[in-house]
């Protein structure tokens, strides 16, 4: 291997290890114990060669994942009236997984078609699925794409493009340090530490009011040392269910830029939260249309029911055509040595309905039904509470934007749901309204209702 490219890794390996270290020290107690830093470094082997022992014996068992974690505990519990309100998943009224009739469609289309084959996509994965992706966040009459300064690459879900721009920014960016909510969805802190940034959090809840900690927000994106990177949820903020205003939205704006805050959106939730595709990338829009530079990740796992099909993007947004096509060719070399090349049919699937404006317009429509069944599983269960007359404020559930309900139950009272009602969500309190149904509506206030009047 070449010398320079040897110890640039070598370099970035040690930067990676030394800002997790940094990290699981410094930040967050719960993620020390996910990944503990012994697990980090070469285990000694086992003494014996001879069969007898493994050479991973000192393999340390890891702790389950804090969301998906939840589903492995579902799945083992025998129970018929168990609940999943753990990971973020649309379930039908029925409490079965969705696949969209538009889905279903696009993907005889595909099957139909004699001229689909399986060969490898380039490393930017599929050219027409990138440009209706662009298209779709950051709209059809996008400044930033008429004038070709936007650079996008398929990506594997919102994960793999949040690790793919991360990766990118830690290669080439000059400032390091990425702020991301406090709090935010759980893996954040791990895709960015292991893309080789330092992670600090920015305050964003308030507690108190169950709202955005505006003041504070505002506070520590002013303390950011210039060019620093700003993770921002372009919408339906997981998994608080907070969002900005419009109005903070443009203060917030004004002062990253006024600052050189990059920013970094994870577009995770478009068209889950108001129902409308266009109203939930205004944000992202705004800081387009001023002509500065971000960087967007984009899933379609939520918008089109493609979980398991992890298909997503990632979108830099540069000031001209020059540098995005340097940027992209930056890209490749990030995405060749990780997975080579995205999947194809995902791909395939979002683009055969995104260019057809008879499919899109049926994507909307059931779209649509999805988001308005979470909002009126909020009427639902906000109503069954009052109904009980269960002990404190829970307008919150009405206010909350998005796929989750951030009860703000504590996690003694979630444990104590889950053993005495098997009601299975994460330990911050945090409820998929989307796996919800009026079926489970009065078994889950039941189980708020009794967990709120027994435990502190
Ligand atoms: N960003 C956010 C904010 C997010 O909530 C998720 C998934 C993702 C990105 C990544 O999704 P992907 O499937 O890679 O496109 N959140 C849900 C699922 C998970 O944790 O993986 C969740 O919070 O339940």
């Amino acid at each position: 291997m070449d010398d320079t490219i040897a110890s640039h890794l070598a370099s970035s390996a040690e930067r990676r290890l030394s800002t997790l270290s940094h990290h699981l020290t410094g930040h967050s107690a719960s993620m020390a114990s996910e990944i503990p830093i012994s697990a980090l470094s070469p285990s000694a082997t086992a003494g014996s060669y001879g069969g007898v022992s493994s050479v991973f014996v000192n393999i340390l068992q890891a702790p389950e994942d804090p969301i998906l974690g939840v589903t492995v505990a579902y799945n083992k519990d025998p129970s018929p009236v168990k609940v999943n309100l753990g990971v973020g998943a649309y379930r039908t009224e029925e409490g079965k997984p969705l696949v969209l009739n538009v889905v279903r469609k696009a993907e005889q289309l595909l099957v139909n078609n004699p001229s689909g084959v399986k060969e490898y996509l380039p490393i930017t994965g599929l050219a027409e699925f990138n440009k209706l992706s662009a298209k779709l966040i950051f709209g059809a009459e996008s400044p930033a794409i008429r004038e070709n300064r936007v650079a996008t690459v398929q990506g594997l879900s919102g994960t793999g493009s949040l690790r793919v721009g991360g990766e990118f920014l830690a290669r080439h960016y000059f400032e390091r340090t990425i702020y991301i909510p406090q709090p935010t969805w759980g893996n954040h802190p791990k895709i960015f530490t292991l893309s080789g940034l330092a992670v600090k959090y920015y305050r964003y809840y308030d507690p108190a009011t169950r709202g955005l900690n505006f003041h504070g927000l505002l506070e520590d994106l002013s303390s950011a040392p210039p060019g620093a990177i700003v993770l921002l949820h372009a919408c339906a903020h997981n998994p608080t269910g907070v969002d900005p205003t419009l109005e903070q939205w443009e203060q917030i704006r004004q002062l990253m830029r006024s600052k050189g805050l990059l920013p970094f959106f994870d577009s995770a939730y478009q068209g889950f939260a108001s129902g409308s595709l266009d109203a939930d990338a205004q944000s992202v829009r705004m800081f387009v249309a001023d002509g500065g530079e971000c960087l967007a990740a984009q899933s379609y796992a939520k918008n089109m029911g493609l979980y398991g099909e992890r298909v997503g993007a990632l979108s830099i947004v540069c000031k001209s055509s020059d540098v995005a096509g340097r940027v992209e060719s930056q890209l490749k070399l990030v995405i060749r040595p990780m997975y080579s090349n995205p999947p194809i049919h995902g791909a395939s699937i979002v683009a055969t309905i995104l260019k057809n404006s008879e499919l899109y317009n049926e994507w909307t429509v059931e779209l649509k039904m999805m988001a308005d069944r979470i909002i009126s599983m909020r009427r639902q269960l906000f109503d069954a509470l009052s109904k009980r007359g269960t002990p404190g404020d829970w307008s919150h559930i009405l206010k909350q934007i998005g796929m989750f309900t951030f009860t703000g139950l504590n996690s003694d009272q979630v444990a104590f749901m889950t053993k005495e009602f098997h009601i299975y969500m994460t330990s911050d309190g945090r409820i998929s309204m989307a796996g919800l149904s009026s079926r489970t509506v009065p078994h889950l206030a039941d189980a708020i209702h009794a967990a709120v009047a027994r435990i502190n």
